[in-house]
């Protein structure tokens, strides 16, 4: 696969006014959500959830593509349209989860480590086949007392560089998520410290492994207070440390950053996106790539009725596509 074609995949994932919707979730995650508002997690009941999502009407007028789980790619449309034709047929492009989730990082207590890169080659190459364009790789870094340590921070940015690499191999634009978690009680200080050197060790190690930025997109986590430190931070203020943090550490070739919502609130994830587009003009397009920030309220909406709420949960997903596709130009109007 040349650079060029990565590259135009890339561009086209951070189209002008256009996002990512992340429904990657593991089995485990997604049952979480659905046990929070009452759904059975069966596998149907999943299919039809991620139909109810990727089928919504005019989705591709503010969403580039989504990401899908090893399942869901495999699944089709009650009619039997596979979902990454489906997406395709409607202009958007199919992306997949690779990653096996976290582990515990042994020899140092409260950390984890990505892991999943045994096998990567044969099974990127096979999805590939299966429609995907682009792939995601997420590392988890913590805040608490003395973590994280530079090993954990290192270890998840050799994995995530490792992936980069191979997907780039395979023809799959990578995705590269390191997720500095909101728990704690650290302050907005703290959280720019990790993700300023979680930033730096990433790209380094992007650099080692050849990876081509032109042909990479970050996923990146916004610059916050910790959820239990009590501070406040104004939209403003998360928005101007997020991008400085940003600024001067990822390099102006790279195509374009996401965002994910990490457990921000709908109107928060939106806001801030909007704000750092007004503090514009930015190296690079600032997007997003929200997963619970575009669910959460259609997921509630479905759960009332999963028979007859399917078009007015897509009714939602469209709203909240279009105020992060309006943010992601600064053009967001919150009383619109
Ligand atoms: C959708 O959730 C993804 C994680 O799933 P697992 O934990 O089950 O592997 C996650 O990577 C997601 O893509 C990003 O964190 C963005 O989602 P949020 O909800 O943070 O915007």
């Amino acid at each position: 696969m040349s650079i060029e074609q990565l590259a135009e995949t890339a561009l086209a994932m951070v189209a002008p006014g256009k996002g990512i919707i992340a429904i990657d979730e593991s089995n485990a995650t997604i049952k979480k959500r659905f046990d929070g508002v009452g759904i059975e997690c069966t596998e149907e009941n999943r299919r039809a959830y991620r139909e109810l999502l990727l089928a919504t009407p005019k989705l591709s007028d503010y969403i580039s593509g989504a990401i899908l789980f090893d399942e869901t790619i495999r699944q089709s449309t009650r009619d039997g349209v596979p979902f990454a034709k489906l997406m395709a047929d409607n202009g958007m492009i199919p992306g997949i989860k690779v990653d096996k989730g976290t582990h515990a990082l042994a020899g140092f207590p409260g950390e984890v480590v990505t892991e999943g890169l045994d096998g990567l080659r044969a099974r990127l190459e096979e999805y590939y086949k299966l429609g995907a364009r682009f792939a995601k790789w997420r590392a988890v870094i913590n805040i608490g007392d003395d973590i994280p340590s530079g090993t954990c921070i290192d270890a998840n940015a050799h994995a995530l560089a490792r992936y980069a690499a191979l997907c780039q191999e395979q023809g799959l634009v990578p995705m590269v998520e390191p997720e500095v978690i909101m728990d704690g009680n650290h302050d907005i200080d703290t959280c720019y410290e990790v993700t300023e050197v979680t930033l730096r060790s990433l790209f380094a190690s992007l650099y080692e492994q050849n990876v081509m930025l032109e042909g990479t997109i970050l996923k990146a986590s916004m610059v916050l207070p910790g959820t239990t430190s009590g501070d406040d931070a104004s939209v403003e203020e998360v928005a101007a440390a997020t991008l400085q943090c940003l600024k001067s550490t990822v390099p102006a070739t790279l195509p374009g950053i996401v965002f994910l919502s990490g457990g921000q609130s709908d109107e928060a994830a939106t806001a801030h996106l909007d704000a750092m587009n007004r503090m514009g003009p930015n190296p690079w397009p600032l997007s997003f790539s929200y997963g619970r920030a575009m669910q959460s309220a259609a997921l509630k909406l479905w759960s009332q009725d999963i028979a007859r709420n399917v078009a007015q949960a897509q009714a939602t997903v469209y709203e909240r596509a279009r105020a992060n596709g309006l943010a992601a130009l600064g053009e967001w109007n919150k009383a619109a």
